[in-house]
């Protein structure tokens, strides 16, 4: 019954979207090749399992205390597994440093090695997932106020040390993968109150990027992200966005765009159209930030619809990795990984339905009047009965089945854990 409907709504969709030039057919296949990088994070409030009772610094903070946060390795796994039997395609998981399999020892992060990973590695290949990777400042006692730009060299050494090795693990990732893995990196390093030394930090920063990106690798791609501030640090931020677009200009590092690092009526989707021109590729940290850098689950709303635009009408869905960066712990994790997944592929299924090729036409021939005649009309073009036949064809929930599926998991699975 629901199958024969959502056939229909379908059916009705293709006409529609053809009666403005868009190929509905073309729009899906380039959707299925569309991965997005789960953040394993989300499954445990960005505990990880470096120590057993690790508390969250570096300026991020995940609030909520929602029953049932994965508290170990298998846990994780199988939360991820679950998270992902609910999305429609194939998707990544990125990693953080502190997720290794440290096999309850203590590794110190200037210790860490690709054998930490290799458990990691072979989950994925089982599981038709492939990984990307992010270096961890925080929640370690030399993680402070400043990492790689800390004036004490033995500090940064260490820092130093930990990326290069994170580089080292990311090359692992990406050779056995058969795929690059994009490694992610991001350091808190800022100072609360105001600083006399705002060009001194940078340098510093700039010398241990330089160290740390010395040796050349071919299985993983660089990408190094910028941020206003971070609680507790809120004067000053080593890495602002003006740092690591030079760096990433001068240096062609990928530059990642975390939607939550700007200020809030600043347009992240514009940066992208400014970006491809001088960088080589985009990551995305797709989130929501609510006043500030909430880290709010990702939902389909203007912000994320007009970043996925931008990045059709550049064309540049090769160029850009999507990968999504928010922790909420007040409500199922779970059901966070999938709403804010599925939301990030509802607004590049809409970018890819957009009647493109009119709206150029009105463009050129000054027609402003119908630009936004047809901008306004797509809005409400169905492409909702699309994404429902995007998840049928990949066998997954559609529409708002999941929310029972969910439940379910939690009612077997997540609600049990102490
Ligand atoms: C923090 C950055 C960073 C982290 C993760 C855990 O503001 O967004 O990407 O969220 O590395
Ligand atoms: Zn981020």
């Amino acid at each position: 019954m629901k199958q024969e409907f959502i056939q229909k709504a379908f059916d009705i969709a293709v006409a529609r979207y053809a009666a403005v030039g868009v190929d509905v057919e073309n729009a899906l296949t380039r959707l299925q090749e569309l991965s997005i990088s789960l953040h394993c994070w989300q499954a445990d409030d960005v505990t990880g399992f470096e120590r057993p009772d690790g508390t969250l610094s570096g300026g991020i903070q995940a609030t909520g205390n929602y029953p049932g946060k994965a508290r170990n390795l298998e846990e994780l796994r199988a939360d991820i597994v679950k998270a992902k039997s609910l999305l429609p395609g194939t998707h990544r998981l990125s990693l953080h440093e502190i997720y290794g399999d440290f096999g309850g020892k203590f590794v110190d992060r200037d210790q860490v090695e690709p054998a930490h990973f290799a458990g990691w590695i072979a989950w994925a290949k089982e599981n038709n997932l492939k990984l990307d990777f992010n270096s961890t400042s925080f929640s370690h006692p030399k993680s402070g106020d400043l990492t790689l730009a800390n004036p004490d060299k033995a500090i940064r050494d260490f820092w130093i040390e930990h990326t290069k090795r994170c580089r080292a693990i990311s090359e692992a990732m990406g050779k056995a993968q058969g795929d690059p893995c994009i490694m992610n990196l991001w350091v808190h390093d800022g100072s609360k109150d105001t600083t006399v030394n705002r060009l001194y930090y940078r340098q510093l920063l700039k010398e241990s990027l330089d160290e740390i990106f010395a040796t050349p690798y071919q299985h993983m791609r660089d990408c190094i992200e910028a941020k206003l501030f971070g609680i507790g640090l809120e004067s000053y931020t080593v890495g602002s966005y003006d740092f690591y677009l030079g760096y990433g200009v001068r240096n062609q590092k990928i530059v990642t765009l975390d939607t939550g690092h700007f200020h809030l009526t600043e347009s992240v989707a514009d940066k992208i159209p400014a970006l491809l021109l001088f960088i080589p590729e985009i990551m995305l940290h797709v989130s929501r930030p609510i006043r500030w850098d909430s880290d709010h689950v990702t939902i389909m709303n203007d912000d994320t619809l007009d970043l996925a635009k931008e990045i059709v009408r550049a064309d540049a869905l090769d160029r850009v990795h999507v990968g999504l960066d928010y922790f909420d712990a007040s409500i199922n994790r779970i059901g966070a990984y999938v709403i804010g997944a599925r939301a990030t592929q509802k607004c590049f299924l809409q970018a890819l339905l957009e009647p493109l090729a009119r709206l150029r036409a009105y463009e050129a021939h000054g027609q402003y009047f119908e630009r936004l005649a047809l901008l306004e009309e797509a809005k409400g073009l169905p492409w909702n009965a699309v994404w429902d036949m995007f998840c049928m064809r990949n066998n997954v929930p559609v529409g708002e089945d999941f929310i029972a599926d969910i439940q379910q998991y939690e009612k077997e699975v997540t609600s049990k854990r102490g």
